[in-house]
């Protein structure tokens, strides 16, 4: 397809979207990104994992692992961050028509704060409820995330599910630094709003909009970028400082479970 063939920009509603978004604490804008960007997305992701295997390490602070729940096997999930070694990854993160709607959002402009690539493979595990705000000193409360799927995401692959409205209450667990999960019935299931996506769409949500997703019991992979942000007035950049202080929190609680031979490559 050439430039002049691409689809028309997704028209965006501005005070609508903004006002959706300060309701219910996320929205989904579809087909943001064209299918040529997004197939270049996909070979990167497939060319990261065979080209950085050597990263693919429990011990390597950038690597995530997660069981697989049909078998036990402990499998490579994510890589965080990512854009340093992924440039269409990075462009993605950077893209102006995100950038643009994340300003929308804001009423500012936004900055990078955090880049992941959850790969998400059949039979991996899924995660607990949780909210992604965190009680460390400075944290961003402007603190959002953009979900760019690589893959169809559903619920058999195991979508990103979140509850709407739950975010106006703020933090839902003790503001102690500490990660928690949320009990089950901090939300009412009804509520439930599984993202289910396709190439090209993206979803947003809150640092404090509480969200989890079941295992990917499907024989698909649901390759997914989670990219966060703040607000500029909200600390300005803070990616490197943020990394510096997770890498601290990761390695704290590694020690924890005595593995102290971990790194960062
Ligand atoms: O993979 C998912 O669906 C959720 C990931 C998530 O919540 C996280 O990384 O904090």
């Amino acid at each position: 397809m050439t430039a002049a063939t691409l689809p028309a920009p997704v028209p965006i509603a501005e005070p609508d979207l903004r006002a959706e978004y300060d309701r219910e604490g996320f929205v989904v804008v579809r087909g943001l990104f064209d299918s040529s960007l997004m197939l270049e997305a996909s070979t990167e992701a497939d060319r990261l994992l065979t080209r950085y295997d050597h990263l693919q390490s429990v011990k390597n602070l950038r690597c995530r692992w997660q069981n697989n729940v049909f078998t036990g096997e402990c499998t490579f999930e994510t890589f965080d961050p990512v854009i340093d070694i992924g440039p269409v990854c990075k462009r993605l993160a950077l893209h102006s028509r995100l950038l643009e709607l994340l300003a929308i959002l804001y009423g500012e402009p936004a900055r990078l704060f955090k880049d992941k690539l959850i790969y998400k493979p059949p039979g991996v595990k899924g995660y607990g409820l949780h909210q992604d705000w965190i009680a460390w000193d400075g944290f961003p409360r402007s603190f959002l995330t953009v979900l760019i799927p690589f893959d169809s995401a559903d619920r058999d692959n195991g979508c990103t599910v979140v509850y709407p409205g739950y975010h106006h209450s703020g933090p839902l667990t003790a503001q102690d630094g500490k990660y928690h999960e949320l009990p089950a019935d901090t939300v009412d299931e009804e509520k439930a709003v599984p993202l289910v996506l396709e190439p090209g769409d993206v979803a947003i949500f809150g640092g404090f909009t509480p969200h989890r997703s079941d295992p990917n019991v499907s024989d698909r992979w649901r390759r997914q970028l989670y990219l966060s942000y703040n607000a500029l007035s909200d600390g300005g950049d803070q990616r490197e400082k943020h990394y510096r202080e997770f890498h601290a929190w990761l390695r704290e609680k590694y020690a924890e479970h005595d593995k102290t031979d971990t790194y960062f490559a």
